[in-house]
């Protein structure tokens, strides 16, 4: 017998532990957030919902939006919005009901809602999470790649990129005289909050100029946060779903497990106010550097290396990648030889202990987390999580080796697409054709025509060309086992 689904009706079943702790409330969401998948589910709206329930404040309340899969909105719905997080530790999973995400809409087929939601004047935080790729950023210029669908977009349809969205939303902001509003884009990319304040600006150049100038006018008085993000969210699976039905007694498709370490830093550039998520354990500081750069070279890098490493050797998820001996210990000579110099230690945060913690909740064999789903759209995170880190040992006169074989795992997994014994890796990446297409027939002998694709300056650079060159002919004669040790 298949269990009921979760209800607004069917809370009061569930044990008070696991049910949401405030009842929703009704009235116009306080956050519009694009971006509706797991890590959302399991991260912001979860700090949000802790901070309403903390300060006793209900403005907050979320309406989630999907730019393109329609299923998530009405799974979402068919629930009333709730949905459980599995907690999985290692030892055993806690569920949860989250009930901050008050409503959900589809961007391609209620883009009106979308909009005017946007343009409310109780809107005061639109935040995202929509993956790297997301934002079209060229991977070599860290600019909006400009391309057919931004152009149109530019040129009045009915939105569907991010950028496009934004833009029309403040638009339509703007002529509501709904006041100013904070953009927060919560994916893992560097001095964040600067970086979409620069691709809204380079999207409002591709607008007719009668709408640029009063648009740029308004972005006056828009907040960019900067952000550091931090939870591990695997995607769902049905077995993960079916653990959810039994934990909680009732059928959830919208069910999302995560690890319980979170970690969530921003600058507190909020115009039109913001939820009190200082109350949830929300870190706010004028300096996210340090943070982001710790998080995104130590924690992402190492995950990226684990999975092409860990891919190439025929492991599939990161757990067994980094318990293998070899790889493991590969990982820590990655972080503690090539990646800590580099950094800034973050404030009264002992970094050597942040990398023990990293490769800790690496090693949740619960989570399941798959090495191919860390290998995707790799051209939009090697350049963040590993090229600065080279870049900066290179400088120093060091030739920073782990990091060089992360780069040629990503090359060898992406470009020849082959494990270690020949099996087929599947390659999920925006850029993937042209990079094949730079490295022709032979990858080794293209490196400079592949290198810049995403990173034109490096590519130039000889001694980094030849330092890569050498790590790329062990791993392809030695594979991936062989070259880490
Ligand atoms: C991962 C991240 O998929 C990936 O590329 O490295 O999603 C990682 O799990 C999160 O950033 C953890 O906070």
């Amino acid at each position: 017998m298949t269990a009921p689904l979760l209800s607004a009706e069917r809370l009061a079943s569930l044990p008070e532990a696991v049910r949401p702790a405030r009842p929703r409330v009704a009235g116009p969401p306080g956050i519009v957030h694009i971006g509706l998948g797991a890590f959302h589910r399991a991260h912001q709206a979860v700090y949000t919902e802790d901070a309403m329930l903390a300060a006793g404040d209900d403005r907050w309340q979320i309406l989630g939006v999907s730019p393109r899969s329609s299923d998530v909105v009405r799974t979402l719905r068919d629930q009333d919005c709730y949905y459980t997080v599995l907690w999985r530790d290692g030892t055993g999973s806690t569920p949860r009901v989250i009930g901050s995400l008050a409503d959900a809409a589809h961007l391609p087929s209620e883009p009106e809602r979308v909009l005017d939601a946007i343009a409310a004047p109780g809107t005061a935080v639109v935040s995202m999470t929509v993956t790297e790729q997301g934002y079209r950023i060229e991977p070599g210029t860290r600019r909006l790649r400009v391309d057919d669908e931004l152009r149109a977009d530019a040129a009045g349809r009915v939105p569907r990129t991010v950028l496009g969205l934004l833009v029309r939303g403040l638009q339509r902001r703007q002529a509501a005289g709904a006041g100013p509003v904070a953009l927060a884009c919560c994916d893992n990319l560097p001095d964040s909050g600067a970086l979409l304040r620069g691709l809204v600006h380079q999207f409002c150049e591709l607008l007719p100029s009668a709408q640029a100038r009063p648009v740029l006018e308004f972005l006056e008085h828009v907040g960019f946060p900067s952000a550091v993000v931090d939870r591990i969210v695997p995607a769902t699976t049905g077995e993960d779903l079916a653990e959810a039905a039994g934990a909680i007694g009732l059928a959830d498709h919208a069910a999302v497990l995560a690890e319980p370490f979170g970690q969530w830093v921003l600058t507190d550039d909020f115009p039109a106010g913001r939820p009190p998520w200082e109350r949830a354990g929300v870190r706010f500081t004028a300096d996210v550097e340090p943070y982001e750069q710790a998080k995104l070279r130590v924690l992402n890098g190492t995950h990226s290396a684990l999975a092409y490493l860990g891919g190439l050797a025929g492991y599939r998820t990161i757990a067994e990648s980094v318990a293998d001996p070899a790889l493991g210990a590969f990982a820590r000579r990655l972080i503690e030889e090539d990646v800590l110099p580099t950094l800034r230690r973050p404030g009264g945060v002992d970094l050597a202990g942040y990398a023990d913690t990293v490769l800790r909740r690496f090693g949740n064999p619960a989570l399941r987390h798959q090495t191919a789903q860390v290998a995707a759209d790799g051209s939009q995170k090697i350049p963040v999580r590993l090229l600065g880190v080279i870049r900066e040992r290179l400088a120093a006169g060091q030739v920073p080796r782990h990091a060089l074989l992360a780069v040629a795992a990503w090359l060898r997994y992406t470009v020849v697409a082959e494990s270690d014994t020949g099996a087929a890796v599947a390659v999920r990446d925006r850029f993937d054709a042209e990079l094949r297409a730079a490295a022709g027939p032979n990858l080794l002998e293209h490196l400079p025509e592949v290198l810049a694709v995403v990173d034109p300056e490096l590519a130039e650079d000889t001694g980094f060309r030849s330092a890569l060159r050498e790590r790329l002919s062990t791993l392809t004669t030695s594979g991936a086992l062989g070259a880490v040790t």
